[in-house]
C-alpha cells in the first residue's frame, strides 16, 4: 500500500525535484525518514541560507524546487529571503513541518499556529491539508501553482503524523499529472503591437528579468536590431537580459521616476518587456515619462500589468509573443546605435583597491560564460559598466534588495549549473546576513569564488544618507572584520588580496581549483 510518504517522493521524482534544500527539526524528521538514494538533501545552517540557496537553484535551473523548513521558527527565519524569491518569481515549494495533528490545538511546542497566514503576503498560495490523505494532492497543487505563470513561491504546512498514513490507489494519478499553460497573443493583439512599433519614429526598448528567465534574450536582441533601438535594462535589475557589449546596450535605467524620464527623453515610444513598470527605489518625483512618450508593455505577470501607473500592457508568454511578433516587423532603416565606450581604468593608488579595478581584472580573467551572483550595493553601476555579460543566466542580484541572498544563491546556482564558473561578488555588509552559507559550499564541494569587497561600510547607505540629508545616522560603518578567519572557521580556503597582482593571482588559482575559495579585497568606497 502506498503512503503519504512514498507517494510524495514519487511525485517529486516525477517532477525532477530531487534536490531538496532544508534545515530540519523534529517536525520534519518523519518526512526525511528513508531518504531515497536518488535524492540529495542540501543542508543550510539557517533558513535564510536555505531559501537563498533554493532561490539560486530555481533561478538558474528554471525549475520548481522543494524547500523543507522547520515549523514557525524556520519559516520566520526564511521570510527575509522570501522577499527576494517573491520578486524574482522563483517557483519555490516551501514545506514546513507542523506538530502532530492532535497537538496543534493545545499549542504544544512547535505547533505552527495559523500556519497558512505566516508566510503571507510573500507566497502565491498557502495551505495546510485538512486530512493526511490530502497531503500528496496538496503538494501536487503547490508544485503546479508555483510553476504556472506568474511563477512564485508557495507554502504547505504538513503535520508530521501524516507521513505514515496510507493513501488509496488513485493518489498515483497525481504523480504523472501534467499542467501546462499557453500564452500566445491573438493575431489582432499582435497586429496592435506591431502597428504601434511600426509607427514609432524613435523607439527605445527596456528589458527586465523575465526576458532572461524565459530565455528570450536572443529574441530581445533581434527585436532591438530589427527596430534599431537603444536597449536599456529595467531599473533595480536582478538579472541580465541583454548582452552588455552589444551596440544597442545602454546600461541599467536609474531607479527613480525623474531619472527614468530624463533618460528616455526624445523617444516617442518605450517598449518595456518582462519587467514591472517600473521598479523604482529612490523617491525622486516627476513625470513618469517625458512629454509625448507612449509606453507599451509586455509581461507574463498580471499583477505587474495591473499595477502599472501608465502605458498599455499585453499579458502573455514573452518567448512565444516575441517569436510571433518578430516576423511581422520590417527591418528599420534607422542607424543602429553606437556601442557605449569602454570605461577607462581608474588610476591605481597605494592602499585599498578601487572596486572598478577588481571588476576590470574579473572581466579580463574570468571565462566568458561565468555566472555572477552580485550583492554589493554601492558597486552596481561600476559592475554593469565593466564586466561583460553575454550569455543568458549570467547575473543574479537580490530581486527585492533583501541582503543575505548572494552567498547562498551562488551555491544554488552552482548546484544547478555545475559546468559554468560561478563568481559571487559580495559586499562586506551583505556577506554577514548569510555568512554560514560558506559551510554549505565547503560541505558540498562546490568550486565557487566568493569575492568579498571590504570597504568597512554600508556604502550604499552612506550614499543614501547624503541623498536624504541625514548626516548623523549611526550604524553605517562596519570595521574590524576578518573574512579570511571567518572563512577558515567554516573550513574554506581564503586569501587576503591587497593589490591588483595579488587579486589576479588568487582569482586565477581559484578559477582553476575544484574547491571553493574566498578572496577578501580591501576596497575604497564609490558612488552607487
Ligand atoms: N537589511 C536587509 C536584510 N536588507 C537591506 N537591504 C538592508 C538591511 C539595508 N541595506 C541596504 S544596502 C546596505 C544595507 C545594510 C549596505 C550593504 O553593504 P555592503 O554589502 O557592504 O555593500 P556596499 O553598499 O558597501 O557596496
Amino acid at each position: 500500500m502506498s503512503t503519504v510518504h512514498s507517494t510524495t517522493y514519487s511525485l517529486l521524482r516525477h517532477r525532477g525535484m530531487t534536490t531538496i534544500f532544508g534545515n530540519p527539526g523534529s517536525n520534519e524528521l518523519p518526512f526525511l525518514r528513508n531518504f531515497p538514494d536518488d535524492f540529495r538533501y542540501i543542508l543550510g545552517l539557517h533558513e535564510g541560507v536555505v531559501v537563498g540557496m533554493a532561490d539560486g537553484y530555481a533561478l538558474a535551473s528554471g525549475k520548481p524546487v522543494l524547500v523543507n523548513l522547520h515549523a514557525a521558527a524556520g519559516t520566520g527565519n526564511a521570510m527575509g529571503a522570501l522577499t527576494n524569491a517573491w520578486y524574482s518569481h522563483s517557483p519555490l515549494v516551501l514545506t514546513a513541518g507542523q506538530q502532530a495533528r492532535p497537538l496543534i490545538g493545545v499549542e504544544a511546542m512547535l505547533a505552527n499556529v495559523d500556519a497558512t497566514q505566516l508566510p503571507k503576503p510573500l507566497v502565491k498560495w498557502s495551505y495546510e491539508p485538512a486530512c493526511p490523505e490530502d497531503v500528496p494532492r496538496a503538494l501536487s497543487q503547490a508544485i503546479h501553482m508555483a510553476s504556472l505563470p506568474a511563477r512564485g513561491p508557495v507554502y504547505v504546512s504538513i503535520p508530521y503524523d501524516d507521513w505514515g498514513h496510507d493513501v488509496d490507489a488513485d493518489a498515483e494519478l497525481l504523480v504523472e499529472r501534467d499542467v501546462q499553460s499557453a500564452g500566445t497573443p491573438s493575431s489582432s493583439q499582435l497586429e496592435w503591437f506591431k502597428e504601434h512599433l511600426a509607427q514609432a519614429k524613435n523607439p527605445a526598448i527596456v528589458l527586465g528579468p523575465e526576458v532572461d528567465a524565459s530565455r528570450a534574450n536572443q529574441l530581445a536582441v533581434a527585436l532591438a536590431e530589427r527596430l534599431s533601438m537603444p536597449a536599456w535594462v529595467a531599473p533595480s535589475a536582478s538579472r541580465c537580459p541583454f548582452p552588455t557589449r552589444h551596440p544597442c546596450f545602454r546600461g541599467v535605467l536609474p531607479a527613480a521616476i525623474s531619472g527614468i524620464s530624463a533618460k528616455l527623453e526624445g523617444h516617442d515610444l518605450v517598449l518595456v518587456i518582462g519587467a514591472p513598470v517600473f521598479r523604482y527605489h529612490q523617491n525622486a518625483p516627476g513625470r513618469y515619462l517625458p512629454e509625448g512618450t507612449q509606453l507599451l508593455h509586455l509581461t507574463g505577470d498580471v499583477q505587474e500589468a495591473a499595477r502599472s501607473p501608465m502605458g498599455d500592457t499585453l499579458v502573455g508568454d514573452l518567448h512565444a509573443t516575441l517569436q510571433a511578433l518578430l516576423p511581422l516587423l520590417e527591418q528599420s532603416d534607422r542607424q543602429l546605435p553606437e556601442a557605449l565606450p569602454l570605461p577607462e581604468p581608474v588610476p591605481e593608488a597605494p592602499g585599498r583597491l578601487a572596486p572598478e579595478t577588481v571588476f576590470d581584472s574579473l572581466n579580463a580573467l574570468a571565462p566568458e560564460d561565468t555566472i555572477y551572483v552580485k550583492e554589493s550595493t554601492s558597486t552596481v553601476t561600476a559592475f554593469w559598466e565593466r564586466v561583460e555579460m553575454r550569455h543568458p543566466g549570467s547575473y543574479y542580484f537580490p530581486a527585492s534588495g533583501g541582503l543575505g541572498f548572494g552567498l547562498p544563491a551562488a551555491i544554488g546556482v552552482k548546484l544547478a549549473e555545475p559546468d559554468r564558473p560561478v563568481v559571487a561578488v559580495i559586499g562586506d555588509g551583505s556577506a554577514n546576513y548569510a555568512i554560514s552559507a560558506l559551510w554549505s559550499a565547503v560541505q558540498y564541494k562546490l568550486p565557487i569564488i566568493f569575492i568579498i569587497l571590504k570597504n568597512d561600510t554600508y556604502g550604499a547607505l552612506e550614499w543614501f544618507s547624503r541623498m536624504l540629508n541625514v548626516d548623523d545616522a549611526p550604524g553605517l560603518t562596519i570595521p574590524g572584520m576578518d573574512f579570511c578567519a571567518l572563512a577558515n572557521g567554516y573550513g574554506l580556503e581564503a586569501v587576503l588580496a591587497e593589490s591588483r597582482e595579488a587579486f589576479e593571482k588568487a582569482l586565477t588559482e581559484g578559477l582553476a581549483s575544484d574547491k571553493p575559495l574566498l578572496i577578501e579585497v580591501p576596497t575604497t568606497t564609490i558612488e552607487p
